[in-house]
């Protein structure tokens, strides 16, 4: 029965996400990056997921292209999301850095695309490491996170694809990645395919983009 008190007004707790996003340029070696919203830069060696991650944060299946053939991105591609805060922000899907099917050549040339980029990007806030879950130690990335330390670039890791590996084994993955790559908080678990992770990297993301300096 009523005892006629007003009623406490239920909120639905309001959850991070973007709510647009569009293609904007896609750049090669030596190509400037046209100005625009704080960026955060995706790498990880081919086929470990990148292109996938920015969809599952976009909610969109083709914004950015993937392939089950490593090698599919071959240029520093640039997206421009508006999250539901009204906030912008850049997502640059980057070519992968490493993979036995992708010819040295071709590897040689994304590698330098990837430099280039990361060195002239004024506007980088954060790169976000992925790691593929099912990988051990990855030497050519714990590198990569000893060269950003070195030029005070902020960034995360990220264990993708975890639908691939039992619930109860996520936990030490993302605990050896922190000790490997030297991370202050828990690598996070993420599956595109499945958006887990997907909000909490998306926090992450904001809280890296729009930091006070
Ligand atoms: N099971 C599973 N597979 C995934 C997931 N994310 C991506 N994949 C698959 O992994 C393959 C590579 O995905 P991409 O997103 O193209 O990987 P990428 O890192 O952008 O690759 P490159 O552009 O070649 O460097 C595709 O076959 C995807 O379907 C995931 O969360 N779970
Ligand atoms: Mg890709």
């Amino acid at each position: 029965m009523s005892d006629g008190a007003p009623r406490p007004i239920k909120r639905k707790a309001r959850v991070l996400r973007i709510v647009s996003a569009v293609y904007v340029a896609s750049v090669g070696k030596a190509g400037e990056v046209p100005v625009g919203p704080p960026e955060i830069a995706f790498v990880g060696r081919s086929n470990c997921g990148k292109s996938s991650l920015i969809n599952a944060l976009c909610n969109q299946n083709a914004l950015a292209r993937t392939s089950k053939t490593p090698g599919r991105t071959q240029a520093v591609n640039l997206f421009d999301a508006v999250l539901s805060t009204g906030q912008q922000l850049r997502l640059v899907d980057l070519p992968g850095f490493g993979h036995a099917a992708v010819s040295k050549v071709l590897l040689r040339h994304f590698a330098e695309m990837i430099q280039f980029y990361l060195l002239s990007a004024e506007n980088l806030r954060m790169v976000v490491i992925l790691q593929d879950s099912r990988r051990d130690r990855d030497d050519d990335a714990i590198g990569f996170a000893a060269w950003l330390r070195e030029n005070k670039v902020p960034y995360e890791v990220v264990a993708t694809k975890c639908d691939e590996i039992a619930t109860t084994k996520r936990g030490a993955i993302c605990q050896r990645l922190m000790t490997e790559f030297r991370l202050k908080q828990l690598a996070l678990a993420v599956s595109a395919h499945h958006k887990l992770g997907t909000d909490e990297l998306l926090v992450r993301i904001r809280n890296a983009a729009f930091a006070k300096p």
